[in-house]
């Protein structure tokens, strides 16, 4: 069977290795995603973001639980965009979320840049849509929260999920990041340690001082590890749904994100392009590589470049 009918049909090792090739940029994964681009739109996207360590992957575990109990089915994807192979932390939220290997409704899936830089926000976005042609319900998407990335998860996901931890200080200076934007819902996680009033308040004067917006972040209380917190976090996630859909901003955030990625797309093949057209046996690729003294004017090679784009791709 091909690999969008075993896909499809359920067919788990199907999807496990369609992912791998979008992760390699094969340009099979594109076609697939291509391909199945008709089955996809179904899935409700949510990220999850913070700091490192302040429990994504522990949260996306217990949410794991609670979409299981509501009887969806849910596929999580952990991208570590520090690690190129599949590195110890990822092993880690293998581990922790081991649990769950043996329910067919649960796919987990790690990703890391395996050494293509800039691929890996691509990589992710074709393992979403892989993930929702497979017809999963919801889609967990964890990312490291680090600001202005390549991988921001507010351009990936309905519904972005800020992870904060009380008195880590940390919560104080995301906030100065802008970060209060992106976020649709805030967690502060292991109020087991005590101190999370006072990072709630943090986050509530911040807001104060922004624009007043139609949805007001909600700011739960959560702790992953103990599982307290966990349903009433995921009703504020559904509420920020459903807001979406009342609203109209659920199309306009997936009108967003199209545009995004169709820049994107453009951009990858682009570069992809450029490289060819400066490696290969073409007059700007001579020049290129027979001058010596450093002479050459960049901005005028890039136009002779995008001048190459010819019907056939050019060369
Ligand atoms: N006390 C306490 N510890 C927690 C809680 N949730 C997670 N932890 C612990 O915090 C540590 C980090 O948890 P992770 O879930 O790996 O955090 P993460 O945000 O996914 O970390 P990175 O992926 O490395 O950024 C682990 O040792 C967890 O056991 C909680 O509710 N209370
Ligand atoms: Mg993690």
């Amino acid at each position: 069977m091909s690999l969008a009918g075993g896909l499809l049909s359920g067919d788990v090792r199907a999807l496990a290795r369609a992912i791998s090739l979008a992760e390699d940029r094969d340009p099979q994964a594109t076609a697939l995603v291509a391909e199945l681009q008709p089955q996809t739109g179904r899935a409700f996207l949510v990220g999850l973001t913070g700091s490192p360590g302040t429990g994504k992957s522990t949260l996306a575990d217990a949410l794991v639980k609670v979409i299981r109990d509501r009887q969806q089915t849910v596929g999580v994807i952990a991208v570590d965009p520090s690690s190129p192979f599949t590195g110890g932390a990822v092993l880690g939220d293998r581990i922790r979320m081991s649990r769950h290997t043996l329910d067919k409704g649960v796919f987990i899936r790690s990703m890391g840049a395996r050494g293509h830089l800039g691929g890996l926000a691509a990589a992710t976005r074709e393992a979403i849509h892989l993930l929702d042609a497979y017809g999963r319900d919801v889609i967990l998407v964890e990312t490291v929260g680090v600001g202005q990335s390549e991988l921001e998860i507010s351009t990936i996901c309905d519904t972005v999920v800020l992870v904060l931890m009380p008195e880590s200080g940390d919560a104080v200076q995301t906030i100065k990041a802008g970060i209060l934007e992106i976020a649709d819902v805030f967690v502060i996680n292991k109020v087991d340690l005590g101190g999370a009033e006072k990072t709630r308040r943090l986050i509530q004067d911040a807001m104060a001082l922004g624009p007043r917006q139609a949805w007001r972040p909600p700011i739960l209380m959560a702790s992953a590890a103990k599982e307290e917190g966990i349903g009433p976090l995921w009703d504020a996630i559904l509420g920020h749904q459903a807001f979406l859909k009342e609203s109209g901003g659920l199309a306009a955030r997936r009108q967003q994100r199209l545009k995004q990625e169709v820049v994107a797309l453009v951009a990858e093949r682009a570069r992809d392009e450029a490289r060819r057209v400066l490696d290969g046996d073409t007059a700007v690729g001579r020049r290129l590589r027979e001058n010596r003294n450093g002479k050459l004017n960049p901005y005028a090679l890039a136009e002779e470049v995008l001048g190459q784009r010819g019907p056939q791709g050019g060369s």
